[in-house]
């Protein structure tokens, strides 16, 4: 069971934190530290509980997770038109027999569920399912949510919130919601890149735009973006692109964001998320599992630190071969800060190579890691993982330190995790995590 994590230097220590380590001390110290360390995981799916079903939680979600059904697909007869017409408790049995009964459940996606099930001391042999759908079932979401907190080690999540969405879009225009370990942002896949889809619903809206974004259309934009400012309050703007996103170029999606939606930022003082690398839909029939991975060029990521100086951009890319020109990216711009091993680079083999070659060229001036959980008990395994994978990185780091002389404290461990895994990110949001 999780001890409390402390959002500062950990409390009741026995050697004194500018006490310098010794090699031997160092292993323990950085674990302790990041262990008792509360991070803000800054990209996830989560919704706070005023979203109701929106919100996933629970062993069924657990299982019907898109990564997980990708696993599915290879490991069963069962065909996704078929899988598609079963229920979501049908799907979860189906899941659960194919990885984790007849195989061994040794994926990062399958091992993750089997760690949320040992961390509620549920069984993980085949009569698991049973008795964590029993004891899902007794739980009250808010204090089930609390206590999922505490055991991941987090104390706020980040939102991906689309204005567009019907359903997300009810719960903001009857005031939203006020949940300070849930933090709202604003996403706009529909409007940078969904615009031929969506511009109508923004017309519906009252907003005079049109397909070709003429006219009144980019000043309606930034009145919608102002419009959903101030309604959700978002800590910053969100989008995600594809491996062939260009900028500039004559788009759609480079005329809003160049026009619309980087002046917004600048006038509301939120930083931009671009999520660059994505294939979309490589195989439809297995729905959201259906996304791929590819190499972007990233000089439209040049093009836009250099020429949106006062812009601020957060930004993971999701192809292994895009890690270390985005570090080199960021060692040229101070207004680029690379965050997570997004999605398909979640995995520690993946992680350790860039963590490392971000410390080797950035120290701590990055954002290691965020969970993306979609199903709220992701975020035990998915932080447990990254403490997990990140101990031994930055132990070695530190003893690198060490063999040239330099003291290494404990003082030094805590405020270089809680940089990494706090401040960075709440000196570019603004976000005040209660102290
Ligand atoms: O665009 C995104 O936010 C991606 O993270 C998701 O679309 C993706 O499905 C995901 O959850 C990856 O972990
Ligand atoms: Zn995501």
């Amino acid at each position: 069971m999780r001890t409390k994590p402390v959002k500062q230097s950990g409390a009741n220590r026995k050697s004194s934190p500018s006490h310098p380590l010794t090699v031997k001390q160092i292993p323990s110290v950085v674990q302790d530290v990041l262990s008792k360390t509360a991070f803000i995981d800054i990209h996830t799916h989560l919704f706070s509980p005023a979203f109701g079903k929106l919100g996933l939680w629970g062993i069924d979600e657990l299982l019907t997770y898109h990564y997980l059904e990708a696993e599915f697909f290879r490991s069963s007869e069962v065909t996704p038109e078929r899988y598609w017409k079963l229920s979501k408790s049908e799907q979860a049995d189906a899941i659960w027999n194919a990885l984790f009964v007849q195989n061994s459940p040794i994926s990062e996606a399958t091992r993750g569920v089997i760690a949320v099930l040992n961390a509620f001391d549920l069984p993980t042999d085949a009569s698991g399912l049973k008795k964590a759908r029993a004891f899902f079932k007794e739980q009250s979401i808010e204090k089930h949510t609390q206590k999922v907190f505490e055991m991941a080690g987090i104390d706020t999540v980040v939102m991906t919130n689309d204005p567009l969405d019907s359903e997300e879009k009810t719960v903001w225009m009857n005031g939203g919601q006020d949940h300070s370990q849930f933090q709202p942002v604003l996403r706009l896949d529909r409007i940078l890149w969904g615009w031929p889809r969506h511009w109508q619903e923004l017309a519906r809206q009252g907003y005079a735009v049109d397909e070709r974004v003429t006219g009144k259309s980019i000043s309606e934009v930034r009145r919608f973006l102002a419009d959903w400012h101030k309604r959700m309050r978002p800590l910053y703007m969100a989008v995600s692109l594809t491996d062939q996103f260009l900028f500039p170029d004559e788009s759609v999606t480079s005329k809003i964001l160049g026009e619309a939606v980087l002046p917004s930022c600048r006038e509301f003082g939120l930083p931009m998320s671009l999520m660059i690398g994505v294939r979309r839909q490589v195989n439809p029939a297995i729905r959201l599992a259906g996304d791929a991975a590819g190499k972007a060029d990233l000089r439209a990521l040049e093009n836009l630190c250099r020429d949106f100086p006062e812009n601020r951009f957060l930004v993971s890319a999701l192809s292994r071969e895009n890690q270390h020109e985005l570090c080199v990216y960021a060692r040229k711009f101070n207004n680029l800060m690379p965050f997570g091993c997004w999605w398909f680079l979640n995995n520690p083999s993946i992680v350790e190579e860039i963590t490392r070659e971000r410390i080797e060229m950035l120290g701590t001036s990055f954002i290691p890691q965020h969970s993306d959980a979609r199903v709220l008990e992701q975020v035990i395994y998915k932080w447990k993982n990254t403490r997990r994978t990140l101990a031994p990185i930055l132990t070695n780091s530190y003893n690198l330190l060490h063999s040239e002389g330099c003291a290494v404290t404990r003082e030094m461990v805590q405020r270089d995790v809680n940089r990494m895994f706090r401040t960075n990110f709440e000196e570019w949001t603004g976000l005040q995590t209660a102290e």
